[in-house]
């Protein structure tokens, strides 16, 4: 059988933000025309200090051929039953296990100042003494994975961590966690569902959610399809006669990279900057301008030049497109860690190579 998860949909009304509800609603359509019966939501279903259920309610009656599973997390810690109404809702605010077909699902609600660690030891005979598989349902961070941890910029201090320890000691089949937006697996079998819908520009991308499927015992990546997508485009820009043309080639095919249907444009936010060196400043703001013209700007913010420096010195032209061929001719494939990007070290050589000029 299949189970939908998702999380960190951070409710508030539907007249602050109608395009959370229509994400949410996405997956709920999807997930009742998969015919899949049970939606698991990983914790900050709604936003902090919001307690106006009423509307969510609305929408799971909409929708009573589907269980939603749900756990508090950091901004919706004190959720339960009493206050949200419904047959298909259920609410868990303590260690409780769902049992589908011979896997078992064991949620951990959020807890401040806890680690999933302690909550999950607190909760182990329920998936002791069983040689079935169990799968964990929580909300918090997740240490030990090595490399760039992915943050949310939102969240100061620490909320309940599972750690790479806490993994191997409990032997959880997979871990399926809220509270990081962007989906990702930071240690194996440990993954950050995703969020259904961006919360502001700082949440580029399309989004997802997660179908896992008791049979294989694996997780499936399906597509939200929603009302608002936010794509935050930086480009680096050299001093060139063609230097205007080159931007509009990488316009052009920064757009194709997003990979959003023609017919779907009206729903992109985009901030945009451009920085290095260039002959012409207000060329390139300008070529933004028409560039992005088919989209919203966020915020109604204009393009940001502030890290564009004008230049018109040929000989440091020669200088500076011999450097950047042999930064090109690097081997860039030393894995992750905290090395400088391509990017980062081309900047650093213009900045040598140009000063900062006005
Ligand atoms: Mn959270």
């Amino acid at each position: 059988m299949k189970i939908a998860v998702t999380a960190d949909a951070h409710l508030r009304t539907s007249g602050e933000h109608p395009e959370r509800y229509a994400a949410l609603e996405n997956i709920l359509e999807q997930t009742r025309d998969i015919g899949i019966e049970h939606l698991i939501i990983a914790g900050d279903l709604f936003d902090k200090e919001f307690q106006n259920y009423s509307e969510f309610e609305t929408l799971c009656r909409k929708y009573d051929g589907l269980h939603l599973h749900i756990i508090p997390g950091n901004h919706d810690p004190n959720i339960n039953e009493s206050d949200i109404v419904g047959a298909n809702i259920h609410v868990y605010t303590e260690p409780a296990v769902l049992e589908v077909d011979s896997t078992i699902f064991l949620f951990i609600p959020y807890v401040a100042g806890k680690t999933m660690g302690e909550e999950i030891a607190r909760a182990k005979d329920k998936i002791e003494g069983s040689e079935r598989e169990w799968v964990l349902i929580g909300h918090g961070e997740v240490y030990g994975g090595g490399g760039m941890r992915e943050v949310n910029h939102r969240e100061r201090g620490t909320h309940m961590p599972l750690s790479r320890d806490d993994v191997e000691q409990f032997k959880p089949r997979l871990a399926l966690l809220g509270h990081i937006h962007k989906p990702h697996e930071p240690i194996p079998n440990v993954y950050f569902v995703g969020s259904p819908c961006g919360l502001d520009i700082t949440e580029t991308g399309h989004r997802q959610f997660l179908v896992y499927d008791t049979d294989s015992g694996s997780a499936e990546a399906l597509g939200v399809k929603g009302e608002r997508l936010y794509f935050n485009e930086s480009f680096l820009i050299f001093p060139a006669v063609d230097e205007i043309s080159l931007l509009e080639k990488q316009i052009a095919e920064r757009i194709e990279s997003w990979n959003v249907d023609p017919s779907d444009h009206s729903t992109i936010q985009v901030r945009l900057s451009a920085r290095g060196y260039s002959k012409n400043r207000s060329a390139v703001k300008e070529a933004l301008k028409l560039g992005f013209e088919g989209f919203m700007a966020y915020g109604d913010e204009d393009s940001n030049i502030e890290e564009l420096y004008s230049t018109t010195d040929e000989q440091l032209e020669d200088v500076h497109s011999r450097t950047m061929e042999l930064i090109e001719e690097l081997d860039w494939a030393w894995g992750a860690g905290p090395e400088p990007t391509r990017e980062q070290v081309k900047i650093a050589a213009l900045a040598a190579i140009y000063g900062k000029v006005s």
